[in-house]
């Protein structure tokens, strides 16, 4: 068998792709929003749940929304705790406007991302989670966050 027309293709692909992921990271660079300061709650091995707080901050001209947040340590979606009647209830946020110029922050009793069907996995030997946000303007941000 004659390898080498194989290796000569990767060769005349390596430049593309090496275009393409500079793409990718210039893109990143041009976002206008920040992710900042998040961890994720340690839950009890018995938990079916979790939260994870921190700071997004839209250091842009205009308005972005966040439209969707995905996590390999389950389902996570946007909450917001309130009190009603003397009581904490928490309510699903869907597709939150983040203005130019200001930030959401996320931190107990107010703004948190909420994990539920935990993967147990993730979450033995206490390393990290990944989480990525999707804004309409900025795309997809994938940040990877310590749990204490
Ligand atoms: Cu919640």
């Amino acid at each position: 068998m004659n390898k080498r027309p194989a290796i000569k293709r990767i060769f005349l692909l390596l430049p593309l792709l090496i275009v393409t992921f500079c793409n990718i990271s210039y893109a990143d660079n041009q976002s206008n929003i920040e992710i900042e300061s998040f961890w994720v709650v340690l839950p009890p091995a018995v938990a079916r749940s979790t939260a994870a707080y921190g700071i997004i901050r839209n250091t842009g001209e205009s308005s972005d929304t966040l439209l969707d947040i995905r996590s390999d340590a389950g389902s996570v979606m946007l909450h917001k705790t309130a009190i009603e009647s003397g009581m904490a209830h928490m309510f699903h946020m869907t597709n939150s406007v983040i203005k130019a110029h200001s930030e959401l922050r996320l931190e107990p009793m107010s703004f948190h991302l909420m994990f539920t069907d935990l993967c147990p996995l993730v979450f033995i030997g206490g390393g990290t989670v990944t989480l990525w946000f999707e804004f309409e303007n900025a795309g997809v941000i994938e940040l990877k966050v310590p749990i204490r």
